[in-house]
């Protein structure tokens, strides 16, 4: 017999689930927004945290309880929507687990189990934020980050982040191979592999820097071949995007979204970080690389792509949005899953002909206010221009 709560508790769980999502009135004609978060920690199934048994669990109690579930790797295959969620539980410890959905904005319901990864690397205390690139060689990657105690120093909260490495061929079985070295940065967080060979060799976007929170001299989103992914190991890393003084990116930026690639260029959509009195404030952007050689930037759209808004402003982190993973179908929409506050998952939705008029045609940040101004009347003048004549 079961607890009596049990089939309360089941009946929230799948009419959550059962949910239809919808688009919400927001307009800036570049992405729709939607009413409801894609996943929350609502939607971890009763027979993680249960105990279902109530000779053992009489009070039919949390056990095991979830905290939230955000920053989620994501791939559209089979006409199916992946997620990789970064889910983490009332201990603070995170773990990944592969949510499904047929409409991509809808239904994500997760598999039985989540992912239990092959126990390799014995000084790693956290993981979280898998980036899931389809790979031209076939496989399915997960780059993620790996993090440790930091046992050189006597500070408690010292930790060391590194690139955590996986692959898969059905989102069922995953091989671990062994964490990626960066030869010059002591520390690598926001890892993503680039789907494609680059001279034969496998790249990745890295984020160089000097210590576990502060980029340091770390210039901004970097770039770098390896030739052996088996033991992958980077030697130079170059600058893409750039952090820049008084922009969003100022305090950090990183790679977000594996690169989409279209006919004009990859277009990647990063995290741009700057502080203010209230703490760091994350929010997206865009920039377009080269198709031939992925680490130039050939457009940088000024400012922000999408900020936290409304009740995404508020979570654990708060003032956060945060992506990992975007996917194309074949009708060319795209979906962009994002975290808000370190807390939820959504969804914001586009299509590749947006998108892409987006990063090649929002004009990029002058960098001072009287050029922002300058730009701005201009806009004004066409635009009052173009109704004087109609
Ligand atoms: C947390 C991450 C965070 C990082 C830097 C880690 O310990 O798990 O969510 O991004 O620290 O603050
Ligand atoms: C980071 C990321 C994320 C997180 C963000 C805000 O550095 O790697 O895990 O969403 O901080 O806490």
């Amino acid at each position: 017999m079961l607890h009596e709560r049990y089939y309360i508790e089941k009946e929230k769980y799948e009419k959550l689930i059962a949910r239809k999502n919808e688009k919400t009135e927001f307009y800036n004609g570049i992405y729709d927004r939607y009413r409801y978060p894609i996943l929350t920690r609502q939607h971890i199934p009763l027979t993680w945290k249960y105990d279902l048994n109530p000779e053992t669990n009489p009070y039919f109690m949390e056990r095991l309880g979830v905290n939230a579930v955000m920053n989620s790797g994501a791939i559209y295959r089979n006409g199916k929507y992946y997620i990789v969620a970064r889910v983490e539980g009332n201990d603070r410890k995170s773990f990944f687990a592969v949510a499904e959905s047929e409409t991509g904005i809808d239904g994500f319901r997760f598999h039985d189990y989540p992912i239990l990864l092959p126990d390799t690397e014995k000084q790693e205390t956290n993981v979280y934020d898998m980036r899931l690139t389809e790979h031209e060689d076939g496989w399915i990657y997960g780059v993620f980050c790996s993090e440790s105690k930091d046992t050189t120093v006597s500070d408690l909260s010292a930790a060391v982040a590194a690139a955590g490495i996986v692959r898969t061929k059905d989102m069922v079985n995953w091989e671990r191979l062994p964490n990626l070295v960066t030869l010059r940065s002591p520390q690598q967080r926001n890892v993503v592999l680039h789907p494609e060979f680059i001279d034969g060799k496998y790249a990745f976007y890295t984020r160089p820097m000097d210590d576990f929170i502060d980029t340091g001299s770390g210039g901004g989103v970097g770039f770098g071949l390896c030739e052996d992914i088996t033991h992958a190991v980077i030697d130079e890393e170059i600058i893409t995007s750039k952090r820049k003084y008084h922009t969003i990116t100022e305090v950090k930026n990183g790679a977000g979204a594996p690169p989409i690639k279209t006919d004009r260029g990859f277009i990647h959509i990063a995290h741009g970080v700057r502080n203010t009195a209230a703490g760091l404030r994350y929010v997206l952007y865009c920039f377009a690389t080269d198709l031939k050689d992925p680490s130039k930037v050939i457009a940088e759209p000024g400012g922000f792509f999408l900020a936290p808004l409304g009740r995404e402003r508020v979570g654990d982190v708060s003032n956060v949005v945060f992506t990992n993973g975007a996917v194309v179908n074949e009708k060319g929409e795209v979906f962009i899953y994002y975290a808000s506050s370190d807390t939820r998952m959504h969804v914001a939705t586009t299509t590749l002909d947006r998108l892409v008029d987006y990063v090649f045609n929002t004009p990029e940040d002058p960098l001072r206010s009287v050029l922002c101004v300058e730009q701005r009347c201009d806009l004004i003048r066409k635009n009052l221009e173009f109704l004087g004549r109609r």
